[in-house]
């Protein structure tokens, strides 16, 4: 047998471009529909609601939005009854939204470079933020909530999707106060006596950062609360909880706020990425009540972070699972996205971080090199060790390009199984729903909406998490597509 690869099979990309880009069109109908189109079999067993959240619209009106994250933010809602499942979407009708609607153009700038048409003289000393509530979307204490990590909540309506009004829990937080929008499930909080809790955070940046640290019980109730000090800026985007703490990556990058004051650059386009400087590791006690309340800043060189996926304790030690990128992406002020030479990119690599609370080092081993986002895992570990993680991937093994495969990766035996929709499909960010009543890490369906490129819609993809290799197990075809979002979350509520 000939080990030669054919020169073709290197040359050629797993994608066009121009498939990859149908993705980002912006869908501005209303859709309410059972699902018909069905390839394979929903497991009856599946009950509950997929809720997922990104930006729906990239243009307003025919002006083009500069970068996807500043796009309103657009639910999808996919309830899955007795092996059917049933379609809804909605915009969240943010202030924004509605007044970008009505006067048919862009009316505010975005923190990734949307400018207000005009150049920099209309531009010029706004510093209004347009809270777009695209980025999450989540279920707890009875209340749906539409996440952005720059302001507060948007509540929705479960069922319509309608928007109900801005949440602030009873006043804890305070009008424009920021709830990011990677809470983190603690499945048996020590503080409560084991009942599951919500902790979330939220960063004002400055010439030093407050990190404000909130828990909220099932009720939905914010049982605590606290505000820490951390010196200079900050763009921290997600964190990981343990049992005892809390922990954020800090990561090497400065922020020049005068071009933004000027009007000529966006908030996000004031970052400079710093590659000679650490990441700053900061660990905050969850329980400020023992006395161990101290904050610990621990110094490593991760790159840029924006996502991890799990942190656990051995000991007088945390290891923290993240994905890692050589430098932060930036899109330039005058480019378009969709035009991305995504060769040119680092690719996101997954890393173990090993914490030393005692002598205060930190370690690091590189876990997978295959270019990944979008992490997922058995929500009754987080925090806790773990074997089995999820992660959209790259169909090739290296290089950067878009996410167009599902990877699993076990942990202990170091063991892969990918499952690709190359050529013409592009993945979504994975969520793990576990098999009602089994306890087994992996026993259970594997959820992502897949961009396909072929028919210019999206499907539902399940996938059995104990065994990829099967292949999907159900394709639910839309009628139309979703353009590629950001985050989700599953209820079986
Ligand atoms: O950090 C400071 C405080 C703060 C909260 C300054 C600041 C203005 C940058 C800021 C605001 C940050 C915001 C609004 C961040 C929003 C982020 C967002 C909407 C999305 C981030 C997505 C990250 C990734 C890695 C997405 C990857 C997507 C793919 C691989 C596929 O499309
Ligand atoms: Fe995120």
């Amino acid at each position: 047998q000939s080990l030669e690869i054919p020169e073709k099979a290197i040359l050629e990309k797993s994608y066009t471009p121009e498939d990859w880009q149908g993705g980002y069109k912006s869908l501005t109908q209303k859709f309410d529909y059972w699902i018909d189109d069905v390839e394979g079999q929903i497991p009856p067993e599946l009950q509950g609601t997929l809720f997922r959240n990104g930006p729906g619209l990239l243009d307003v009106n025919g002006q083009r939005i500069h970068h996807p994250f500043d796009g309103d933010g657009m639910i999808s809602r996919i309830c899955f009854v007795n092996g059917r499942a049933h379609f809804r979407n909605r915009f969240v009708h943010t202030e924004g939204y509605l007044a970008e609607q009505k006067a048919k153009k862009i009316l505010y700038r975005g923190v990734f470079g949307t400018q207000k048409p005009g150049g920099w003289l209309a531009n010029l000393f706004d510093f209004s933020i347009k809270n777009i509530a695209n980025t999450n979307v989540i279920y707890w204490g009875g209340k749906l909530l539409a996440l952005w990590e720059a302001a507060e909540p948007h509540r929705l309506d479960p069922y319509t999707l309608g928007t109900l009004g801005k949440e602030y829990f009873n006043d804890v937080l305070s009008a424009g106060e920021a709830f990011s929008a990677h809470p983190r499930f603690d499945p048996s909080c020590a503080q409560d006596g084991g009942a599951p809790c919500l902790v979330n955070f939220s960063i004002k940046p400055g010439l030093s950062t407050k990190i404000t640290i909130f828990e909220l019980n099932l009720a939905g109730e914010v049982i605590r609360k606290h505000a820490h000090s951390v010196p200079g800026f900050c763009f921290i985007h997600d964190f990981v909880i343990t049992p005892n703490y809390c922990i954020f990556f800090q990561n090497p990058v400065t922020f020049n706020p005068i071009p933004l004051a000027l009007g000529i650059r966006a908030a996000g386009e004031c970052i400079k990425f710093q590659p000679n400087q650490p990441t700053r590791i900061i660990v905050i006690p969850r329980n400020s009540q023992t006395g161990q309340t101290k904050v610990k800043i621990l110094e490593t060189q991760s790159g840029f972070v924006f996502h991890h996926i799990n942190a656990f304790e051995v000991e007088q030690k945390i290891l923290i699972d993240s994905i890692c990128y050589e430098s932060l992406p930036e899109v330039e002020p005058e480019s378009d996205f969709r035009q991305v030479d995504f060769e040119a990119q680092s690719p996101g690599q997954l890393w173990r971080f090993t914490l030393n609370l005692q002598d205060e080092t930190v370690g690091k081993e590189l876990i997978e090199s295959r270019c990944c986002e979008f992490p997922a895992i058995n929500p009754a570990n987080v925090g806790r060790s773990y074997r089995y993680l999820y992660i959209g991937a790259t169909h090739q093994e290296t290089g950067n390009a878009p996410l167009q495969a599902l990877l699993k990766i076990d942990l202990e035996s170091g063991k892969r199984q990918l499952w690709s929709a190359a050529p013409h499909g592009f993945m979504g960010e994975p969520i793990f729903v576990p098999r009602p009543g089994s306890t087994k890490e992996d026993d259970g369906w594997v959820l992502a909406l897949v961009y396909d490129a072929a028919h210019h819609r999206s499907d539902v993809v399940i996938l059995d998490a104990n065994d990829f290799g099967k292949g999907a197990i159900a394709r639910l075809h839309l009628q139309h597509h979703i353009p590629y979002g950001l985050h989700g979350s599953f209820t079986s509520e």
